[in-house]
């Protein structure tokens, strides 16, 4: 009788057990597959706050540069300022994300210059360049691109709309004449690194 208890408590107790742990894998799975959801699309819709906690307050420019910078808005207002008039940041579809009646900025070639690449000759010219956000979303630019064509005069740093302040990260990056305007427009700027191609 008292084995016979036993064994009952024992197997209640042990199909209790089993129940739990598969529901832990099931929540498990769940919250993964979340994840990878939203890895997939674009970028999640984020707090106020959370946004907030990604804004830099000054963008570096390091890698193979004469001069690595330490940029804040109040250093691009001493640069060469460019204002532009409507920018339209458009999606992968083609579609109209964002439209920016006024902006100013300054070219990604001014900073570069300023920093000046690393080179060891004219022919020395095969540089990448990098602009990433805190989010480590990135884009890349080639040497040729900013210094032998007209992408060169339509990257920029902004770092005011419609006469103020940048909400998403207090300087962006824009190309103006991409196809799709998306792709390269980076919130919450934080670094702009030169690299040598290998
Ligand atoms: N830092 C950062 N910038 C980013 C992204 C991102 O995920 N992180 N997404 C890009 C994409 S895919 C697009 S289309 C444009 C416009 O996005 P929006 O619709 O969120 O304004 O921002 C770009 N800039
Ligand atoms: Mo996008």
């Amino acid at each position: 009788m008292k084995t016979k208890n036993y064994l009952l408590i024992f197997f209640i107790a042990f199909s209790c057990s089993m129940c739990n742990s598969s529901k832990k894998d099931k929540e498990e799975t769940v919250s993964i597959e979340k994840t990878s959801e939203t890895k997939k699309h674009e970028h999640a819709t984020l707090t106020a706050e959370d946004s907030l906690k990604l804004v830099n307050h000054y963008i570096e420019v390091k890698g193979d540069v004469e001069f690595p910078l330490r940029l804040t808005v109040d250093s691009l207002k001493k640069m060469k300022v460019i204002a532009i008039d409507n920018l339209k940041i458009t999606g992968k579809n083609g579609e109209v994300k964002r439209e920016v009646k006024a902006c100013k900025g300054v070219l990604l070639k001014d900073i570069l210059e300023k920093a000046k690449i690393k080179q060891a000759d004219h022919k020395d010219r095969n540089f990448y360049i990098v602009e990433r956000a805190s989010d480590d979303y990135r884009a890349t630019f080639s040497w040729a691109e900013v210094f032998n064509n007209p992408t060169g005069n339509n990257a920029f740093i902004l770092f005011e709309e419609n006469g103020k302040p940048i909400k998403n990260g207090e300087m962006i990056a824009i190309c103006k004449n991409d196809i799709r305007t998306g792709p390269r427009h980076i919130y919450w700027l934080k670094s702009i690194e030169v690299y040598k191609v290998d």
